[in-house]
């Protein structure tokens, strides 16, 4: 690859694909792929008690603010706003961002380009690079598969080994439950921290793993815990945060590192909070008290199956795991695949029970799927059992099997649907669930010697108290018609909170509960209408001087 003849003058637009995105279109848009991550995945089937929130487009934020060019990200734009950024500005690159099943908007945009800026460069990286043959799909001058940052400075004859400067990343934006929109108060929400991209592990099926190089590579941004302390203590002087949602896909696999920044942490005496995903086998590398001294407090792990071979399990017991987890007041976000070889018919339902009865905070169910660039792709392509004619915006997890199995592919949709459904009937809204965990976090961990924890777990006390309580206060009342006898624990946990602050926790419920009941109402009347919602666009310049 040559370098850019303007070097780092060229002018960069960066852009996520375009919008609107929860609605069937011809672009590959689809209805149940919102721009939100647990309603896409996880809280799906919990009607008003799903907890939704629109996630940014990191990677060209990262990408944005390692280079000393002039740069725009143009973030969740409709197709008018692309249009007018790239007639407004002159552009001499574009880059465009995107994952598999946004193909078809990203070979939109690059016939967009071409009509609009013929002089621009076009740029096409993140996951949808993994796409076998996508050069000859969309109309793009480079396909950049893998690693973007060092990518771009390439291009642009900059240092590719400089250090990374991590944006300031709110991780959350426009969160709703209940059919409320939380304030957007400055520091409410966690920021979000990369520390590394891609996972040593090497599952057949991940994406994230393949992509940056497979089964023992990973790309790391922040290699010690000593950088990625700074980092964090930069950000919270930035955001104002305690908070840190860290965008790695195995956090806690590298542990010199964590356990350096625990050492810093608490030097400094950092009473942060951390939520980070990490599989079976590294986080029995940790004591309970590491895991909570870290600051861990909300932990996605992947349980897969009890008959699934992948050496992130090792044999552990993830049912005593996530019992352990949350006694120690970790929210645990299970993750389980539907779909792996031994799965039946006959006994598939059977692994979704033992899947529901981890009584997770939250739970994921994916399809076991074949996604371009990953090994099981190409194992499946070389036993001829990939479907014909599916449409790469429907080959996600969410949807139907892309391959032959002995569970169909309609009824993968149905046992997909099953579970979510019986998580949540079983279980409880999710938000009940986090108020258990918190609750017994504290109760154990409420005189602990380190200042620190008790700080934190006071901090997750107070919303406990309060506006959580006036939620459960809620949902004890909503959930009676979906399952009683939740309902009623949902109740005792009520006043087990109301034993412990009564003052404040009867109040708030009291007060505020018959607001949230009515919201809640009034949102589940919406949905069922068909609302959607969809993230605003974001427009964001740097090292930018007007022609
Ligand atoms: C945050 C996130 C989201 C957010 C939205 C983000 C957004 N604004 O688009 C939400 C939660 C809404 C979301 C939704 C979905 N997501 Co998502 N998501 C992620 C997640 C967890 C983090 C992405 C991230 O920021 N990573 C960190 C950054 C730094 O890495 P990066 O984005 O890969 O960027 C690097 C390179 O790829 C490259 N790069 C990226 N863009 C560009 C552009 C240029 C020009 C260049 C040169 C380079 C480049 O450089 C970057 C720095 O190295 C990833 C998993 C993961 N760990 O990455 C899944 C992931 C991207 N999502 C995925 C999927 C499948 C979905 C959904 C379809 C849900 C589903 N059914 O599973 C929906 C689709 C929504 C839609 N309508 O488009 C898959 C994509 C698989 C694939 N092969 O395409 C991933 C990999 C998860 C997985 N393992 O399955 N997602
Ligand atoms: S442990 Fe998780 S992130 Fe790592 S390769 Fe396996 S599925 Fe991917």
């Amino acid at each position: 690859m040559n370098t850019h003849p303007k070097g780092n003058r060229a002018r960069v637009l960066l852009s996520s694909v375009f919008g609107p995105y929860a609605q069937d279109d011809e672009f590959g848009s689809r209805t149940i792929n919102p721009m939100e991550l647990y309603h896409n995945q996880v809280t799906r089937a919990q009607g008003s008690f799903s907890l939704r929130m629109f996630h940014r487009s990191w990677g060209i934020m990262m990408i944005q603010a390692n280079i000393s060019a002039p740069c725009c990200v143009l973030d969740f734009p409709r197709r008018e706003a692309f249009a007018r950024e790239l007639t407004k500005n002159h552009y001499d690159i574009v880059g465009i961002s995107s994952i598999v099943m946004n193909v078809g908007k990203v070979k939109e945009m690059c016939r967009m380009v071409r009509e609009l800026s013929p002089a621009s460069v076009i740029v096409v990286g993140g996951h949808v690079a993994a796409i076998p043959g996508l050069d000859a799909l969309i109309d793009a001058d480079y396909i950049v598969r893998g690693e973007g940052i060092s990518w771009m400075r390439r291009y642009l004859g900059e240092d590719e080994g400089a250090p990374i400067r991590h944006p300031a990343i709110v991780s959350g934006l426009q969160t709703r439950v209940m059919g409320v929109r939380l304030p957007e108060r400055r520091g409410a929400t966690a920021a979000t921290i990369i520390p590394s991209v891609g996972c040593p592990m090497g599952c057949n099926f991940c994406t994230t793993s393949a992509f940056f190089g497979g089964k023992g590579k990973f790309v790391n941004f922040y290699e010690t815990g000593d950088e990625l302390f700074d980092v964090m203590c930069d950000i919270e002087s930035q955001l104002k945060v305690h908070s840190f949602f860290v965008m790695d896909e195995n956090f806690l696999l590298h542990r010199s590192r964590a356990m350096r920044l625990l050492e810093r942490m608490k030097a400094a005496g950092k009473s942060w909070e951390l939520s980070v995903f990490a599989s079976a086998n590294a986080i029995r590398k940790y004591t309970m008290e590491e895991l909570v001294e870290l600051g861990v407090s909300w932990l996605w792990m992947g349980l897969e199956s009890p008959k699934s071979t992948y050496g992130k399990l090792q044999g552990a017991d993830t049912k005593h795991l996530t019992q352990e987890l949350r006694e120690h007041g970790i929210r645990v976000q299970g993750s389980t695949i539907i779909g792996l070889e031994h799965h039946t018919p006959d006994n598939i339902t059977a692994e979704i029970e033992h899947a529901v009865a981890h009584q997770a905070d939250f739970h994921q169910f994916m399809l076991y799927t074949p996604v371009p660039g990953t090994p099981l792709y190409e194992q499946m392509a070389k036993e001829g059992r990939l479907l014909e004619n599916i449409n790469l915006a429907d080959i996600h997890g969410q949807y139907k099997f892309n391959f032959q199995h002995a569970i169909s592919r309609d009824d993968s949709k149905r046992f997909l649907d099953w579970a979510f459904w019986r998580d949540f009937e079983r279980n409880g809204p999710s938000l009940y669930r986090i108020c258990r965990t918190m609750l017994q976090g504290w109760k154990r961990y409420r005189d602990y010697p380190d200042p620190r924890v008790r700080e934190r777990f006071e901090r997750e006390m107070k919303k406990v108290s309060s506006a959580y309580n006036a939620a459960l206060w809620a949902m004890e009342r909503q959930f009676r018609k979906i399952n009683r006898s939740v309902s009623e624990e949902i109740h005792s946990l009520r006043r087990e909170v109301e034993r412990e602050f009564p003052l404040v926790a009867r109040l708030t419920a009291r007060l505020l509960g018959p607001v949230l009941l009515w919201s809640a109402h009034r949102e589940d009347e919406r949905l069922a209408a068909g609302h959607t919602y969809e993230p605003p666009c974001f427009l964001q310049r740097s090292n930018w001087i007007s022609a």
